[in-house]
């Protein structure tokens, strides 16, 4: 079953519509696809002349009297005003200042699917930084505005635009050019955070360099790893894996790929216990770094169980990896960052739109259950959507929220379901 008509109509649930009512509101769903796909026997019986279609403002409406709905329905007040928690749909983040009219903006991708334009958003919620925000589609999405590919002909987000007195804009590109200049242009004497060594501290620039490089070497093994087929098997290299493996003969094979992988993963996870806390560096908050990793580590962690059967959250993979394991804990404690995070069946599904097609290898008998649990098939999904999902620790409470995102965009992400 479609993850879209589940949480769809889990938000039926939460907010008390009727879900039959809602799976109906979906505009382009074709009919054979919700009875095919759905599962509720009020579904299944249903015929097209028996089915009712309210608005979306008669929805909105009928939320407004339900406890969850009216919240929801003030935050997206707030949101507009530039006001509120962090959002993916915010086109305006104003904090505590009070110039409503930030000379800054910054392009992201609409569905917030791009890793790139994510690190910079938790850059800004992290330093409160005033700032608007504009929204593109990026190619797997459909066409640019033809405004944007004019201000940038590369297509490529996300880009900030920096507005000067005379009404001219100058246009930054790369997303570690845009967070090096937001964190120069805010400094700690106005009150921001740092979120860079100074550029007197030798030492400091030394290890955010030597961050920065072992991030895209991380990134290069991952890419190895899930994009191109995995090659054969070596002996031995997989020992200190062996709970990974089905069957007893195979413990110690793992392939070069997968080898590669873990070793870069053992190198972060040193950095991240050798400091006090649970980031790359010593402050009490995370830095450019962390923001700079975690975007791809987050889609790590789905590709890495879906593709191959590797669930870095384990209990198993806590004592292999427990510095990656704080980090990843300590950034879901952040709002904003959970407001950015994607649950892992998005990005099994963005993944490839962005990347290429992935390949199935690693540890197949783990592969098999997390696929399926990831994935959905054969009926391992069951309504209503568990709070506490045992992989994913996204849904930890937070479910109506992702719910919500789906329901805003579903328009949009429909094609990649049907
Ligand atoms: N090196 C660039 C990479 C940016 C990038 O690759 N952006 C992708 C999205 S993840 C993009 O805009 N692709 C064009 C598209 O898909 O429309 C950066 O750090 O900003």
């Amino acid at each position: 079953m479609s993850r879209l008509i589940q949480v769809v109509t889990t938000y039926a649930f939460t907010t008390g519509v009727n879900s039959f009512h809602i799976l109906s509101t979906i505009p382009t769903v074709p009919r054979s696809f919700i009875a095919s796909n759905s599962i509720t026997s009020m579904q299944m019986s249903a015929t097209a002349s028996e089915v009712t279609v309210p608005s979306w403002a008669d929805l909105t409406s009928h939320s407004s009297g339900q406890t969850v709905g009216s919240v929801l329905n003030n935050e997206v007040e707030s949101r507009q005003n530039g006001h509120g928690s962090a959002h993916v749909q915010s086109k305006l983040r104003l904090f505590s200042s009070s110039n409503e009219n930030p000379q800054i903006t910054l392009f992201r991708d609409h569905a917030a699917w791009c890793p790139y334009c994510q690190k910079t958003m938790l850059l800004i919620e992290e330093k409160e930084i005033p700032i608007k925000i504009e929204v593109v589609p990026m190619r797997s999405y459909g066409d640019k505005p033809a405004d944007f590919l004019r201000m940038v002909p590369s297509g490529l987000l996300p880009a900030l635009a920096l507005e000067g007195s005379d009404g001219r804009k100058q246009v930054i590109t790369e997303s570690q050019v845009i967070m090096e200049l937001l964190d120069r242009w805010h400094p700690t004497s106005e009150g921001y955070k740092k979120m860079l060594p100074d550029e007197n501290d030798k030492e400091g620039r030394a290890k955010y360099d030597k961050l920065a490089r072992l991030e895209r070497e991380l990134f290069s093994c991952w890419c190895s790893l899930i994009f191109r087929p995995e090659g054969p098997t070596l002996a031995n290299v997989g020992a200190g894996f062996m709970g990974m493996f089905g069957k007893k003969d195979d413990k110690n094979e793992i392939s070069g790929a997968m080898s590669g992988f873990l070793d870069c993963l053992s190198t972060v996870d040193g950095e991240l216990t050798a400091t006090p806390g649970p980031w790359f560096f010593s402050e009490e908050h995370p830095t450019m770094i962390d923001f700079v990793f975690v975007s791809h580590v987050e889609r790590m962690l789905a590709s890495c169980a879906y593709w191959k059967g590797l669930n870095l959250r384990s209990e198993e993979m806590k004592q292999k990896y427990p510095g990656l394991n704080a980090w990843l804990d300590a950034f879901e404690k952040k709002e904003y960052y959970l407001a950015f995070k994607s649950d892992y069946y998005t990005h099994i599904k963005d993944i490839p739109p962005q990347y290429g097609p992935s390949y199935d290898g690693g540890f197949e008998e783990q592969r098999k259950v997390y696929s399926k649990m990831i994935g959905g098939q054969d009926a391992s999904w069951s309504l209503p959507l568990p709070h506490d999902d045992p992989i994913q620790p996204l849904y930890r409470g937070k479910s109506y929220r992702t719910t919500v995102r789906y329901k805003d965009n579903c328009s949009h992400i429909l094609m990649f379901f049907l």
